[in-house]
């Protein structure tokens, strides 16, 4: 049994219901129990700045699939909710983003997945969510959860209920 730690986004249609709606397509995925799940915030778009705020959030689960296999689960879970892929768009606007950020304390570093999340130390937006609900979690290579969001800069981003 692994903890695995998820990031939720989404900031087309109604972000706030499809991240409700998703918490629970993670709480019935199989092998998979929902742990912790965090508040709702709003978050000012990172990286590429000409798209609407986000509403992010993070989720605890406990999993017995194996990290690529929770991935396969994750995007099926995204496709279920209408995620198109834009072939060549970055970091664009998306109905719903799962990623998995943490697989308990492993490195995973594969064509279709590197975990830790590459970003995932630098990222206000996924790190103040994930301190809600895990902050003694451990980053490989980058020390707690807790100690991380100290240093990130969280302008801008606020909690707006469950
Ligand atoms: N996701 C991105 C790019 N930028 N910005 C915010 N605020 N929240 C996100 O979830 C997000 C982003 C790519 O995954
Ligand atoms: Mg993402
Ligand atoms: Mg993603």
């Amino acid at each position: 049994m692994t903890t695995a730690c998820i990031g939720l986004g989404a900031n087309l249609g109604d972000a706030a219901q499809t991240l409700r709606d998703a918490f629970e397509a993670l709480a019935a995925l199989p092998h998979t129990t929902l742990r912790a799940r965090s508040q709702l915030y709003s978050t000012p778009a990172w990286g590429n700045l000409d798209q609407p705020a986000f509403v992010n959030a993070a989720a605890l689960l406990e999993t017995t699939l194996s990290g690529p296999d929770l991935l396969d689960a994750l995007l099926a879970i995204e496709r279920g909710f209408g995620r198109v892929r834009a072939p060549g768009v970055h970091w664009g606007p998306r109905t719903l983003d799962l990623d998995l950020l943490l697989y308990g304390e492993q490195v995973i570093d594969l064509p279709q997945l590197q975990v830790p999340h590459p970003y995932l130390h630098e990222r206000a937006f996924a790190l103040l969510p994930l301190a809600e609900i895990a902050p003694e979690a451990v980053i490989p290579g980058r020390g707690r959860v807790r100690d991380a969001v100290m240093r990130v800069e969280a302008c801008g981003i606020a909690p707006i209920g469950g």
